[in-house]
């Protein structure tokens, strides 16, 4: 792809947007930022790599004058009026992951699903650096997939958003992986369908050589992937019959793994990430690795020393018996169901924070059995109390700080307390990780 002297309008300028303007200038091209901020960001970013650069509002006339490639930003959505317009106007959109894809060099493994995405990704991107190959790691879970084009690098292994699946025509990875699919970003995407359909354009440009990794145990997921043109490699809990499969599953503490007429085994009991769900994600990167070629006493060694990313079921301290538990990534509600089943212990639930569109009443069952106090903050408050409020007893407060010294106040030793919002961060966090921060500098301060 070639961007010399091309007018690039970028939309958003966040992380997405800073890598895309560096990564446009670097490779010749103009560019043009447009942002609902922009009085916000054009005083901190008036130029890149000394470059002076034009950011106006996204409602700014003539934004679209001269302009070869539109690219927003995963936060971006097709609604937005410029995009509509560009459509129209049959101008170029693509997504970062598009272009980064475009003028990649080196091969690209993603991983998708509603959750895990991250875990998974850095889990497999461990292993395959570790096995010697210079490795990028990044996409969705933080570092733009496009800041992989500067650097040289043997394998980009990125977490790939429904979002940055909006925009894409070319992107392919040689691994896909597909964890699971439940609802999510529904206020997106408008429905559960169509957001599995979004999450399926992963793979729709793969090759028959190209490898589909997919969870056998989730339906949705597998009739996604029942029409895609790789080869499939499952994993799931229950052993598969039959010596030509390939497929991983568990087998009394050891994960099975078949590939090309070879049996390997990993021990899973030392382990050091909690949750049924995480062993659902091992299975996937250990899978995916082996079809990379990382050879098993690798994945052992990064399986035993492996502790699990920030803001997922992370412990952030112990006070008076009493552990609290940051899960800020619990953005979702079967991303809380898994979190809750992870505990045998009493929990205290501090959720809440912006609606996406989901319906709260899967977690009745599991609040009813797990969750001794639950305490709502934030814009979705009222909608949570609504569905689970009869479920156990239920505190409503104005902020999360509120709700961690309201939940020091009842908590015993032996409980939990556990931030798993079910809800995105918007009304009063930059973002998930912005919201984990602070409840662990509220934590500290007990
Ligand atoms: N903006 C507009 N108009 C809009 C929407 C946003 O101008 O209609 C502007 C905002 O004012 C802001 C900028 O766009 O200046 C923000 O862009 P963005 O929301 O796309 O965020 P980035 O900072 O570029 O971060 C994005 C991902 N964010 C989203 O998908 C919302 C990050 O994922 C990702 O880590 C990063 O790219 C690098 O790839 C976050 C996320 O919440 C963690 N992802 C969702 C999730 O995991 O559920 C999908």
């Amino acid at each position: 792809m070639n961007l010399t002297g091309k007018t690039v309008l970028i939309i958003g300028l966040g992380r997405t947007g800073e890598s895309v303007a560096r990564c446009v200038l670097a490779h010749g091209g103009h560019i043009r930022i447009a942002d609902s901020h922009a009085d916000a960001v054009a005083g901190a970013h008036t130029q890149f790599d000394g470059q002076p650069v034009e950011i106006r509002s996204d409602d700014a006339d003539g934004l679209l004058c001269g302009v070869h490639l539109v690219i927003p930003s995963p936060g971006v959505p097709a609604t937005h009026p410029l995009l509509r317009e560009a459509v129209r106007r049959r101008i170029a959109v693509q997504s970062e992951i598009e272009l980064a894809y475009r003028l990649l060099t080196c091969p690209v493994v993603a991983v998708t699903g509603t959750n895990g995405k991250s875990t998974t990704t850095a889990l497999l991107g461990e292993m395959i650096q570790q096995s010697g190959q210079e490795t990028f790691i990044g996409g969705n879970l933080g570092t733009p997939l496009i800041d992989a084009v500067e650097t040289s690098h043997a394998v980009a292994v990125a977490e790939i958003s429904s979002f940055q699946l909006e925009w894409v025509e070319q992107f392919r990875p040689e691994i896909g992986v597909f964890l699971n699919l439940s609802e999510d970003h529904l206020d997106r995407h408008g429905s559960f369908e169509q957001y599995g359909q979004t999450k399926q354009r992963l793979f729709a440009q793969q090759r028959r050589s190209d490898w589909v990794v997919m969870n056998r145990d989730d339906a949705s997921v597998q009739a996604l992937c029942h029409v895609l043109p790789g080869r499939r490699f499952s994993f799931g809990w229950t052993p598969v019959t039959g010596d030509k499969s390939e497929a991983a599953w568990v087998e009394a503490e050891t994960l099975v793994l078949r590939h090309a007429d070879r049996e390997m085994r990993y021990a899973i009991n030392d382990i050091q990430l909690r949750g049924r769900h995480n062993i659902a994600n091992v299975m996937a990167a250990v899978s995916a690795a082996t079809l990379w070629g990382v050879p098993p006493a690798i994945i052992q060694t990064v399986l035993a020393s492996f502790t699990g990313l920030p803001h997922r079921l992370e412990l952030v301290a112990e006070k008076n018996g009493v552990a609290y538990i940051n899960d800020s990534k619990g953005t979702n509600i079967d991303a809380v169901v898994q979190s809750l089943n992870s505990f045998s212990e009493p929990v205290i639930l501090l959720a809440g924070g912006v609606e996406k569109g989901g319906d709260y009443r899967p977690l009745r069952k599991v609040v009813q059995t797990k969750v001794k106090k639950l305490i709502l903050f934030g814009q979705a408050q009222h909608s949570l109390c609504t569905a689970l409020g009869q479920d156990t007893e239920t505190l409503l407060v104005d902020a999360l700080d509120e709700a961690v010294q309201a939940a020091h106040r009842r908590a015993r030793a032996g409980d939990i307390v556990l931030l798993s919002p079910a809800c995105a961060s918007f009304d009063q966090f930059r973002n998930y990780a912005h919201r984990g921060e602070a409840f662990r500098s509220y934590v500290e301060a007990l």
